[in-house]
């Protein structure tokens, strides 16, 4: 019997999984999160992210990811009663885009760790920044547009990374960094991503970044996954010996070092290269071949599926990811997902149960009002002057306000994502969120699809475990197909099934379009 550890560093918290492999039989034994802002309240996040003075910067602290690393460990060896000498391998999921800068002296400090000090209390003096630009972030319009300048414009760089420029993609984001404060841009001696940060404190070493995470860069040319020198020298000089090597998903980083086999009693199981959340989705929700979507309900809303060949979106809105498998995954991602949604529960004085019960007692189609939400600067579509507009509809009316943005949510996925060329037949819906059943009717509504609800929420964290896996047989010379390897962990709950109810469906029709017609209105597009 084996067990494999998959851990996910979100935006607004740590989770574990682990899981027990013996034989044909496999379960999950052990599941935890930890929240940043509740249960690491000394570094002042809210949803953890740090405060901020301009509504486009978000950051986070790197140092607080680590303490929660630390505190994660300590609870997986002494409160989830795995037995500790059968963890194989472990592996992670970090928010995507999110980077760590790290001076000279970090590896040393990496490669000795003290296993009788706390982690933080060793890191204070690694980082050429103390706080790191996280994927919410949108104040590189200036970057991105000297990047896609440098590359050969919005084509070009579409096609050589997968994505054209985006604000919360780490290339603008080094540029920034170089351009704000280039003596920190000089002190820095590696830039990680939040995953392979968080990999190097486990292996205690400089890990790799994988092409799943790599490409929400816009730094690695996609079809070849190496780094495009094109797209570093658009970005900061000498970035290329500040960046990790990028190595397949299943590379080995290294093992356990000797803090969390001293400290806490692990055996020195091998450490897996992390991956970004949505690749680590992508084989947490079983979508190992073409034709099916899933949608992950988490801070941010996404939307994707898997994808053989690098197909660019010729609008530029989604982007193309290399998928864990080795193959490729399309996306779109919403800034203005769960925290939108909790905005307008609050306004409407609800709860969860409250926010359910007002959709079910709402009209689908809200009588033709509509709600462009977008709180925060949006990425899909563009929006950097947000500003929630709406439509034959107050703010003050909580219930169809409740409705509005449910709906808005549901028919911008579904008119942007139809780039993908996916007919849609079953969504698999995953995330916080995704257990709320009356907003999956209005995902299967607008959508006209059946939606299956997963047994595991967080699927980012469960699909970390099944690569740690999957990436433990590879080293041991057996390479498990990856249909056996998501076998019996990624079915849907039976019975969760819901079903699109066609009265309705024929009213998103209409309203989809209304939709779209308002936001390209607002966006002065024609
Ligand atoms: P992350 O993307 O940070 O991993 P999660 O996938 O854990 O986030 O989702 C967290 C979100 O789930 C919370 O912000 C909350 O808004 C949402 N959530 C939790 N329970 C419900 C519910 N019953 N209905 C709707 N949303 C919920
Ligand atoms: C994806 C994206 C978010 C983050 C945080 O491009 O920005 O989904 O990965 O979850």
């Amino acid at each position: 019997m084996s067990i494999y550890l998959g851990f996910d560093s979100s935006t607004q918290g740590l989770t574990a999984i682990a899981i027990e492999v013996d034989g044909g039989g496999r379960r999950v034994v052990f599941q935890r999160t930890l929240n940043f802002e509740e249960n690491f309240p000394r570094y002042g996040t809210t949803n953890g992210v740090l405060p901020k003075a301009d509504p486009l910067v978000a950051t986070s602290s790197p140092l607080m990811w680590a303490e929660a690393l630390d505190r994660m460990m300590e609870i997986t060896a002494t409160e989830s009663g795995i037995d500790l000498s059968r963890v194989r391998a472990i592996s992670g999921s970090g928010q995507q885009h999110g980077s760590v800068y790290l001076n000279e002296s970090a590896a040393g400090v990496l490669g000795a760790l003290d296993p009788g000090r706390p982690l933080v209390d060793q890191l204070s003096g690694i980082f050429a920044r103390p706080d790191s630009p996280i994927w919410m972030d949108s104040s590189t319009a200036s970057q991105c547009a000297a990047i896609t300048r440098g590359v050969g414009g919005t084509r070009a760089l579409a096609e050589l990374t997968g994505s054209r420029a985006f604000e919360r993609f780490t290339g603008p984001q080094i540029r920034k960094f170089f351009e704000t404060d280039p003596a920190g841009y000089a002190r820095t001696a590696h830039i990680h991503l939040v995953s392979s940060f968080v990999a190097s404190l486990l292996a205690g070493k400089d890990a790799p970044i994988e092409p799943g995470d790599g490409s929400g860069m816009n730094l690695m040319d996609i079809a070849a996954r190496r780094w495009a020198p094109r797209a570093l020298d658009a970005t900061a000089p000498g970035l290329a010996a500040k960046l990790p090597a990028l190595e397949p998903s299943w590379a080995v980083a290294g093992r356990l070092s000797p803090y969390w086999t001293k400290r806490y009693g692990f055996p020195a199981a091998r450490v897996i290269a992390w991956s970004g959340d949505n690749p680590c989705s992508l084989i947490g929700t079983g979508l190992i071949s073409q034709g099916r979507i899933a949608i992950s309900l988490g801070t941010s809303d996404t939307l994707f599926g898997f994808m053989r060949e690098p197909n660019v979106d010729p609008s530029f809105t989604g982007h193309v990811f290399g998928a864990p498998t080795g193959d490729y995954m399309s996306l779109i991602c919403f800034k203005n997902g769960s925290l939108a949604r909790e905005r307008i529960r609050d306004a409407a004085g609800l709860d969860w149960p409250g926010f359910s019960r007002t959709l079910r007692d709402t009209p689908p189609g809200n009588h033709g009002r509509i709600m462009l939400p977008w709180f925060d600067a949006e990425i899909t579509p563009e929006v950097l002057d947000p500003g929630v507009r709406r439509y034959g509809l107050g703010p003050d009316d909580g219930p169809a306000n409740v409705r509005a943005v449910v709906e808005a949510q549901m028919m911008a996925m579904a008119n942007h994502s139809t780039w993908m060329g996916v007919t849609v037949e079953t969504i698999y819906a995953t995330g916080g969120a995704s257990k709320n059943r009356d907003i999956l009717q209005v995902m299967a509504d607008v959508f006209g699809a059946h939606v299956d609800q997963l047994e595991v929420g967080n699927s980012a964290c469960l699909g970390a475990a099944l690569r740690a896996w999957h990436a433990d047989e590879l080293a041991e010379g057996r390479n498990v197909p990856w249909e056996e390897i998501v076998a019996g962990f990624v079915e849907p709950i039976a019975g969760s099934r819901i079903s699109p109810v066609a009265e309705h469906v024929r009213i998103y029709r209409d309203l989809r379009r209304t939709y779209a017609a308002r936001e390209a209105e607002v966006l002065g597009r024609h």
